[in-house]
């Protein structure tokens, strides 16, 4: 293949009116490095023993698996020597991780090291997702910015290939890894969602634990459109949502004697949001736009809905709109 494009000559020359080029090349370049070595441990974890539970339980009381625990390590250790980073907040983690070194103002990265955990030992797709944010004193604070203060968002799907989608605010934008030479190489620029779809895609051993209203609007969006796709590893369900349309929806499910949402706003809803919204589609928290809404705790977990925004908004008619 002639005239390749290696990520960091894009980064180059896509950033080069920013002000802060140097500080998103180096940050971008870390993310990938990170990804590469993530990538590099996935496909060998049968062989490395790193398939199943390491023991432990998260701040979410969920089950850690080694590949999760594994993939946090090497993001903190690439991430937190990095100089422009002042503050990690990760998935993982109960607390942000200050790697400031006494420096006021930065730049905060979130981070879900490795995303749908429960494919890990089945050889599925899963991934990592990053959000950069501007972080100027207080960094505990600067991490609860609304999705649209983020600077960069990126995931990077450990799929039949290894992909790094990315957005800095002008497109969205796919880089495939080479595994002959190491480089993530452009394949694709300025994705844009493709204007409707058949793909309804949500967890349907769910659906008795959705309010009323919500199961009635799923029900006919997929009598209406529906040809069932689901992952159950966010960054492929999205990446699919990206590349053929559609809509995915992880719904409040009843607990207790409440309604809660599963996906966590720091590390996947944010930074997954900008990407479709940047591609021009919407993403929805509850009936409002998710770029805009600001979470009010690190873990804060939330109701998410994104796509090709026809079908959002025959979503959004179905479960909004008063008869
Ligand atoms: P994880 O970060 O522990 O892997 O959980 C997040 C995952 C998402 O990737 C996915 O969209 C969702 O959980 C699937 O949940 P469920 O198994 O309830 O359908
Ligand atoms: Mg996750």
């Amino acid at each position: 293949m002639g005239n390749q494009q290696t990520l960091s000559h894009y980064l180059l020359k896509h950033l080069e009116d920013s002000e802060i080029q140097s500080e998103l090349v180096s940050i971008i370049t870390d993310i990938a490095t990170a990804g590469k070595k993530i990538s590099h441990e996935v496909q060998r974890s049968g062989l490395l023993d790193l398939h199943g539970a390491h023991g432990g339980q998260n701040v979410h009381d969920e089950e850690v698996q080694k590949l999760d625990d594994r993939s946090n390590e090497i993001v903190k250790s690439i991430l937190s020597s990095n100089e422009h980073i002042i503050g990690l907040a990760s998935e993982e983690e109960s607390d942000i991780v200050d790697t400031s070194n006494g420096k006021l103002a930065g730049f905060i990265v979130a981070f879900d090291p490795l995303d749908g955990s429960s494919n890990i030992d089945i050889n599925a797709s899963v991934g990592s997702i990053f959000s950069v944010l501007p972080s100027w004193s207080d960094i505990r604070k600067d991490f609860l910015q609304p999705g649209r203060s983020q600077l960069a968002s990126i995931y990077v799907l450990y799929g039949s290939s290894t992909v790094l989608v990315l957005t800095t605010g002008s497109g969205v934008h796919e880089f495939t890894l080479d595994p002959d030479n190491g480089e993530f190489i452009l394949t694709m620029e300025n994705i844009r969602i493709p204007e409707s779809s058949k793909y309804v895609s949500y967890n349907e051993g769910n659906r008795s634990k959705f309010r009323g209203s919500e199961a009635q609007a799923i029900k006919k969006l997929v009598k209406d459109i529906g040809s069932a796709r689901y992952m159950g590893a966010l960054v492929a369900d999205l990446h699919r949502t990206l590349i053929k349309g559609g809509i995915f929806l992880y719904p409040a499910v009843k607990k207790g004697d409440g309604y809660v949402g599963k996906l966590r706003m720091q590390y996947e809803v944010k930074p997954m949001a900008q990407i479709i919204v940047e591609a021009g589609g919407m993403a929805l928290i509850n009936n409002e736009d998710a770029t805009s809404v600001a979470p009010d705790e690190l873990h804060e977990k939330v109701p998410f809905v994104f796509g090709d925004s026809k079908t959002v908004k025959k979503y959004q008619s179905y479960r909004y709109d008063k008869k």
